[in-house]
């Protein structure tokens, strides 16, 4: 299937995977889709062994792999699958060239939980009627939505039914009333999760309530990634990759990393590009 959207590959050349109309429509309904399986075992042993050295013995790492996304994980920031949900729901297209993606990096952090870990904190819900400058926003028309700060989870290990991957109040994003006592507890059945193999993505609306839960799986830890991203001129997490990282990327995934702002007329006045001295802080 064609995509109207731009970029058509990503930064490996690899073709960008357009969501589907079902996709779609239950990611605009849920506030939320699961992407099972997009990175193989094979694929996945070296981004494991980065991301354990990055937490662990981070100076043992090059320099230009010394971040969550560099060296081995750089492609979890735009595999073709995720790329087509992010063109459909947050790309600003007039930012957006064949060489360019039309959204930003955001910020990002990777967690190592073992059995007993507990992350329960619910937040975030009925951002579909909050201001820009929150990016927690949620926005849609007929035929078109609009995610506002949106989060990839990478699952890099299995998560199984009852595990403690993370917790949706699926549609909450658009709800207009505040979230009643009787559903803040996590034992609320409005509490929905997935199971996924090793290499899943995950991705929310950061305008629905979510929250993390119990890791309960003594023999798996849970090893993810929470990257978000936003629209081109907006930033919400401070920081950025330090500049030896995104040297060492390909040039399309290095204009994740460009700065915040709009602008107009030709490159270098209107934000279709990276260079270090246009680089997000
Ligand atoms: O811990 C989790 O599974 C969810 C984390 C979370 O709520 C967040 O990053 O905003």
């Amino acid at each position: 299937m064609d995509s109207p959207f731009l970029p058509s590959a990503n930064a490996d050349g690899l073709p960008v995977v357009p969501m589907t109309d079902e996709q779609k429509y239950v990611f605009d309904l849920k506030g939320w889709l699961s992407l099972p399986g997009l990175f193989c075992e094979d694929e996945l042993g070296p981004i494991r062994e980065h991301q354990m050295k990055f937490l662990t013995d981070r100076e043992s790492l090059p320099p230009e792999e010394r971040d969550n996304h560099g060296g081995p994980s750089q492609v979890l920031l735009d595999h073709p699958t995720v790329v087509g949900v992010l063109n459909e729901i947050l790309s600003h297209q007039a930012l957006a060239t064949e060489d360019c993606y039309g959204f930003r990096f955001d910020h990002t952090y990777t967690s190592h939980r073992q059995a007993g870990h507990d992350n329960f904190r619910p937040h975030g819900g009925g951002a579909y009627f909050a201001f820009c400058g929150n990016s927690h926003i949620y926005q849609m028309l007929p035929g078109k939505v609009h995610s506002g700060l949106t989060r990839v989870v990478w699952e890099l290990n299995e998560v199984g039914q009852g595990d403690g991957g993370t917790m949706f109040l699926s549609g909450s994003h658009k709800s207009a009333f505040p979230r009643p006592e009787e559903i803040c507890g996590r034992e609320s059945s409005l509490w929905e999760s997935y199971s996924c193999p090793a290499g899943s993505a995950v991705i929310f609306t950061e305008a629905l309530c979510h929250t993390g839960t119990r890791w309960t799986n003594d023999k798996r830890d849970r090893l993810s990634l929470f990257t978000c991203y936003n629209t081109v001129n907006a930033k919400w997490g401070k920081g950025c990759p330090p500049a030896e990282v995104i040297a060492a990327l390909p040039p399309k995934r290095q204009t994740l990393f460009r700065g915040a702002w709009h602008g107009m007329t030709e490159v270098p006045k209107i934000n279709k590009y990276y260079e270090e001295d246009n680089r997000a802080v």
